[in-house]
């Protein structure tokens, strides 16, 4: 509403900072990592270009825990957001469904009509709890709509009497624990009974909510694939199509093959990670015991593909296909097989799924596969977080970017302005050292903030290589200590982020970074120069206050991996320059910038293959290059008084697995060489900032507005609400 300033200034007139208040406000730690944070970039963009669109979700207790390092490691603490999270959240106690979970069921048949009876089961109730997003620009609202489970039984008030309290309280505790806590593993899964609850409680509640909702404006589900778009993202909620069919055949009596029709027409699955571990897969034990009805459905989906597959002679696909295998039931072969529309998350992504990890589906149903290249919401992301910036390119270019990013390319005409160069220099400065006083007021770390800003931070996780940036910042420490008298740009390396509780080696790597960033600072020889930051419970709050401040961003995952990235965008689109593989949208980025804009450097994806097969060794990079043995040897021998020795060994003989296994130390040396080139660059500093700009300039193709135009288009058919 533009009232910002208004109300700054009445609170002012009471003694108030408005930045104090917004501080009292938590992050809802509703996700883990990208993906939960790409679905709230798209309800924004929905809202704005005025959508009418819901997102589902749960209300968990407990969100993403809080990180705190202690003793220079992660522990995780409980993150109650709820205690100040709710004042947005409107509770619709009309609106309750109720979903089945557990017992037996029993098929009846009544005059030739099947009735399925469920015995034994257990029944929760779904609650749904409203967060109204608004549109930036006009009257548009999305919805988020939360679900929280409650018990279905009365209180038992005769085994209360009894003194039997456990029976008493079961049916509560059982219910309040589906929305307790999110699981906080990404890009991996843990094979949780809880959690596969967790997904069909989201999905019952939901499709219940959309097929009432629908029936209510219609009367009638038969238009129902062509007034509704159901958008899975990623394969958590994937239970909705065998969901969807048991709604249509068990409550709303259509055929089979009418309910496989709705079905898979309104359908649409998106899959944002090409990692093994991560594409799930549930015990057929589990899902029959938890869900006998959705099993059975399931089995069923599962029998006519492959009879399909029998009789068009393709047998040989029925490994990589089946929905059930082996005992396990594969929940994204699931989703391929009951969705219209298959996307990936940027060019190389969507075009790896089909080569690779989908091949036999895409040979099968080549015209379901699509890409929509991920975005950003670039008006939190760039006017809400970094005012110094959107409102001095407001003054070059006008406004308009803000409803249309696309008007950003005007700031190619300014390429070469020394003026508007030297403006922009003093505006990153600026967030700089705003970001410098704002961890020594909250954290009493202490920054340079005349050093090269130098970020990383997304989860923790292997194949991002956040292990291959240490490598390179122990090379540049043990540099230093050899010539202290060298001239070097003072650099700050800035880490974040989470980890799994589970995931003992990236939990190592938080620790290295740590003990390194102890060892350099009590380093007389380096202190000045380099600086190695880890911030504590990185989160969107944070995110927000260090994205403008950034000058290079590190998006260095090994190519093949990264389905997208979104914080490149949001660092591209504030001025930082990327030094990153040509992995997930960074080609992207490359391809609007042009290699003079970027840093890249790396083996390409499709040679990553090949190098495997050739027997990547690198314990024989250990030997060869004197550069990578002494870092190694280094970490052996102790960073910050703890030696490394794990990881020097998952480096060069691997523990449990292959050496190496993200070929940190293949990249290492042409890593080097790009950063050098980086630092080099940096000294020129019109030159710097002239690609700082035309980065900023070609970031509009990244804002969320395309993306969700996309979607709308191609795969939803989606119209605006006001026409
Ligand atoms: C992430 C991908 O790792 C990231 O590349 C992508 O930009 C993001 O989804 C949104 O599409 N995946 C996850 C996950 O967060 O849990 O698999």
């Amino acid at each position: 509403m533009s009232l910002e300033s208004v109300f700054s200034e009445a609170l002012k007139e009471y003694g108030f900072d408005i930045n104090d208040i917004y501080e009292l406000e938590s992050d809802p730690g509703l996700g883990n990592g990208g993906l939960g944070r790409l679905a709230a970039c798209y309800l924004d963009s929905l809202a704005t270009l005025d959508y009418p669109a819901t997102g589902f979700t749960l209300r968990y207790e407990y969100g993403l825990f809080r990180q705190k390092i202690v003793d220079n490691t992660q522990a995780e603490l409980p993150d109650f957001w709820l205690d100040s999270g709710d004042v947005w959240m409107m509770q619709r106690s009309e609106q309750i469904f109720y979903i089945n979970m557990g017992g037996h069921v029993r098929e009846n048949w009544n005059n030739g009509k099947l009735e399925i009876e469920y015995i034994d089961s257990t029944t929760f109730e779904a609650v749904p709890y409203d967060i109204m997003i608004s549109g930036a620009i006009n009257e548009g609202v999305a919805l988020l709509r939360l679900w929280r489970a409650t018990a279905n039984a009365k209180f038992d008030m005769n085994s209360f009497s009894r003194g039997d309290y456990d029976t008493a309280t079961r049916a509560t505790a059982a219910a309040e624990l589906i929305t307790k806590v999110l699981y906080p593993t990404d890009s991996h899964i843990q094979g949780k009974q809880l959690r596969l609850s967790q997904q069909y409680f989201l999905v019952s509640a939901s499709l219940q909510n959309i097929i009432n909702n629908h029936i209510n404006n219609f009367g009638t589900l038969d238009n129902f694939e062509k007034k509704a778009a159901i958008h899975i993202n990623d394969t958590h909620p994937a239970l909705a199509i065998p969901e969807m069919m048991r709604l249509l055949l068990d409550v709303y009596g259509y055929s089979w093959d009418d309910a496989w029709k709705k079905t898979v027409a309104s359908m649409a699955y998106t899959n944002h990670t090409v990692l093994s571990e991560a594409l799930e897969t549930w015990d057929i034990e589990l899902v029959k015991g938890l869900l006998p009805r959705i099993y059975m459905i399931i089995e069923e989906i599962n029998r006519r593909f492959t009879k399909t597959l029998e009789e068009t002679g393709n047998q040989s696909m029925l490994p990589n296909t089946s929905i059930l295998w082996h005992n396990r039931v594969k929940m994204a072969n699931l989703c391929i097989i009951g969705c219209h529309s298959i996307n990936g998350v940027s060019k190389l992504h969507s075009e790896i799924i089909k080569d690779s990890i989908f091949k036999d589906f895409y040979c099968l149903y080549p015209k379901r596969f699509t890409n929509v290249t991920n975005g950003i919401a670039h008006r939190r992301w760039l006017n809400g977080a970094n005012p110094r910036l959107s409102g001095f390119i407001t003054e070059l270019i006008g406004n308009n970017f803000y409803v249309d990013a696309s008007n950003l390319s005007k700031l190619t005409n300014y390429v070469g302005n020394n003026g508007v160069l030297d403006a922009l220099a003093k505006i990153k400065q600026e967030n700089k050292n705003d970001f410098a006083s704002y961890m020594q007021k909250n954290s009493d770390v202490i920054i340079n903030p005349n050093s090269r800003f130098d970020l990383q931070v997304k989860r923790i996780h292997e194949y991002k290589r956040q292990l291959l940036n240490v490598l390179k910042i122990i090379h540049l420490y043990l540099g230093i200590c050899d010539s202290p008298n060298l001239n070097f740009t003072p650099q700050t390396f800035i880490f974040g982020g989470k980890t799994a509780e589970s995931y003992y080696h990236a939990k190592r790597i938080i620790n290295l970074i740590n003990n390194l960033s102890d060892e350099i600072k009590d380093d007389k020889r380096t202190r000045d120069k380099l600086a190695v930051v880890f911030l504590e419970n990185y989160n969107v709050t944070l995110a927000e206050r260090i994205i403008p401040a950034a000058e290079i961003s590190e998006q260095i995952s090994l190519a093949g991996k990264e389905a997208s990235g979104t914080s490149n965008m949001k660092f591209m689109l504030n001025g930082a320059l990327t030094l990153g593989t040509v992995d997930g949208a960074n080609v992207e980025i490359l391809e609007k910038v042009g290699a003079e804009n970027m840093f890249t450097f790396g083996i390409r994806s499709e040679d990553v293959a090949v190098e495997w097969s050739r027997g990547y060794s690198a314990s024989s990079l250990y030997s060869s290059d004197k550069y990578i043995k002494r870092i190694i040897d280094k970490l052996r021998d102790g960073i910050g008084g703890t030696s490394f020795s794990d990881i020097a060994t998952y480096l060069t003989v691997g523990i449990g697995g292959v050496a190496d296994p993200y070929m940190c130390l293949r990249d290492f040396k042409d890593y080097l060489r790009a950063h050098n080139y980086a630092d080099q660059t940096y000294k020129d500093a019109r030159k710097w900032n002239d690609m700082s700009l035309i980065n900023i300039a070609k970031a509009g193709f990244f804002s969320a507005d395309r993306s969700i135009e996309e979607y709308a288009k191609s795969i939803w058919n989606l119209e605006k609400y006001h026409k």
